[in-house]
C-alpha cells in the first residue's frame, strides 16, 4: 500500500507500488511518470540510501553502545542461555529505554524460545531479539491509511512540549516538501513564546517558503483561521502549523490545541489531515507520558522522534512503537535541514544492530 505521506514528500525511500483506489490522481500520475521516466523509485533509493543509512547508523551509535554492544559483551565467552544471562539482558533492555512492559514481553518470548530449545546459543538469541524488535516496529508502523484531501491544502498540525524540536522539524519538512515540488505555507501559531514566530520566519527564509504570523500574544486559533483563508485561494499544497509547547498551564495548552483543531476543520473540512506529535528521544520515558497526554487531547495521527543523533536512549523508538498504535513518521538525526528521515523499521533495526562502528 502506498504511504501517501512519504510519497507526498517525494521520498526516495519508499519503493512500494501504489494500490489502486488509494492514490489521488495527481500523485498516481507523478508516481508512474517517475517510474516510466527512466529513474525508478528504487534506483533513486539506492542512490541516496547509503549516505542516509551511514548517517542514521552514526546517529544511533550511542544507543548501539548502551544496547547492542552491551548484549555482545554479555555473550562474550558464553554459549549457553541461563537465568543469569537473561537477568543481565533485562537490565540492558531497561537501560536502553525500551520500557518495562516491552522488556518483560521480550524476555517472556525469549524464555519461551529457550524452553522450546529454539535458541541454540547466545548468538541465536541476539538474532531472535533483532527479529522480535523488528516485528514490533512493523506492527505499529504499517503503511499509513490516511487519505490526502481531494482538493485544497494538506494541513499538518505540529505539536509537542517546548524544546522538543517542533519548529526545526517543520523547517526540515518544509525543505522536504519544497524539494518534492510542493508549495508550502508555514503558520506561526505559537504566539506565546516571544521569539517563536521569528524562529519560524528564519526557517521560512532558509527554505524559501512563505510564513503567516501575527503579533505576539495574538489568539493562535485566529492566526490559523486567517492562514487557512490565505492558503485556500493561493493553491498551497501543504500548510505546516507550528503550535506552542508551553502555555500558562497544561490544561490551557490542551484546550488551545483542541480549539485550533476545531477551527481548522471548520475552515477546511477534514483538516488537520495529520496531527504530528514531536517527541525528543533524549527524554526517554518522558516522551511516553507526553505521547499519552497529547493523544488523549487531540488524537495524534503520527509521531516525529527528534534528536536520535547522539542519544543513548534510542530504544525509546521500540518502546513507543509497542506502547502506542501511532506510526512513527519521521526521525530527526541532526539540526540541519536534511537531517529528517522517513522512519523505516527495517533500516532502523539494521542501523541499530550494525556490526561495525565505522
Ligand atoms: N541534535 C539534534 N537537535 C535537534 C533536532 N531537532 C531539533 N533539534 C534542536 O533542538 C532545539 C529545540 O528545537 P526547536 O525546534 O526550537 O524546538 P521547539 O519544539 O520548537 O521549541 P519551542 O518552540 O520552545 O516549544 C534546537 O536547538 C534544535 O536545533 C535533532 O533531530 N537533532
Ligand atoms: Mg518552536
Amino acid at each position: 500500500m502506498l504511504n501517501w505521506f512519504k510519497k507526498k514528500l517525494g521520498s526516495t525511500q519508499d519503493d512500494v507500488p501504489p494500490e489502486q483506489g488509494q492514490v489521488p490522481d495527481d500523485l498516481a500520475a507523478a508516481t508512474s511518470t517517475a517510474q516510466s521516466g527512466g529513474v525508478s523509485v528504487s534506483e533513486k533509493q539506492h542512490e541516496n540510501g547509503a549516505g542516509f543509512f551511514l548517517k542514521l547508523k552514526d546517529g544511533l551509535s550511542r544507543t548501539r553502545k548502551t544496547f547492542v554492544r552491551q548484549i555482545d559483551t554479555l555473550f562474550l565467552g558464553k554459549k549457553t542461555i541461563d537465568a543469569e544471562l537473561l537477568e543481565d539482558l533485562e537490565e540492558i533492555l531497561i537501560m536502553a529505554d525500551i520500557g518495562a512492559a516491552t522488556t518483560m514481553e521480550l524476555l517472556d518470548k525469549t524464555r519461551e524460545q529457550v524452553r522450546r530449545n529454539a535458541l541454540g546459543d547466545a548468538l541465536a538469541l541476539k538474532t531472535a531479539l533483532k527479529e522480535m524488535i523488528l516485528g514490533y516496529l512493523l506492527n505499529t508502523n504499517p503503511p499509513a491509511d490516511s487519505v490526502l484531501p481531494a482538493q485544497g491544502p494538506f494541513v499538518v498540525m505540529v505539536l509537542g512540549v517546548n524544546g522538543v524540536g517542533k519548529t526545526t522539524t517543520i523547517g526540515k519538512l518544509a525543505h522536504k516538501f519544497t524539494r518534492a515540488g510542493q508549495k508550502v505555507l508555514l503558520v506561526a501559531a505559537d504566539t506565546f513564546r516571544a521569539a517563536a514566530s521569528e524562529q519560524l520566519q528564519i526557517w521560512g527564509k532558509r527554505v524559501g517558503v512563505e510564513v503567516v504570523a501575527q503579533q505576539a500574544g495574538a489568539d493562535p486559533s485566529s492566526v490559523v483561521y486567517d492562514a487557512l483563508d490565505y492558503a485556500k485561494p493561493r493553491n498551497f499544497d501543504v500548510v505546516l502549523v507550528d503550535t506552542a509547547g508551553r502555555l500558562h498551564t497544561k490544561v490551557n495548552l490542551m484546550e488551545e490545541l483542541k480549539k485550533i483543531k476545531r477551527v481548522m476543520d471548520k475552515k477546511i473540512p477534514g483538516a488537520p489531515h495529520e496531527i504530528l506529535l514531536v517527541l525528543d528521544a533524549t527524554t526517554g520515558q518522558n516522551a511516553i507520558s507526553q505521547a499519552r497526554l497529547f493523544n488523549e487531547a487531540v488524537d495524534v495521527t503520527g509521531l516525529a522522534l527528534t534528536k536520535l543523533d547522539g542519544t543513548a536512549k534510542g530504544g525509546i523508538v521500540i518502546n513507543i512503537s509497542h506502547e502506542f498504535n501511532i506510526p512513527i513518521r519521521f526521525i530527526g538525526i541532526g539540526e540541519q535541514m536534511e537531517d529528517l528521515r522517513d522512519f523505516e523499521p527495517n533500516e532502523f533495526v539494521e542501523a541499530l544492530f550494525a556490526e561495525s562502528e565505522a
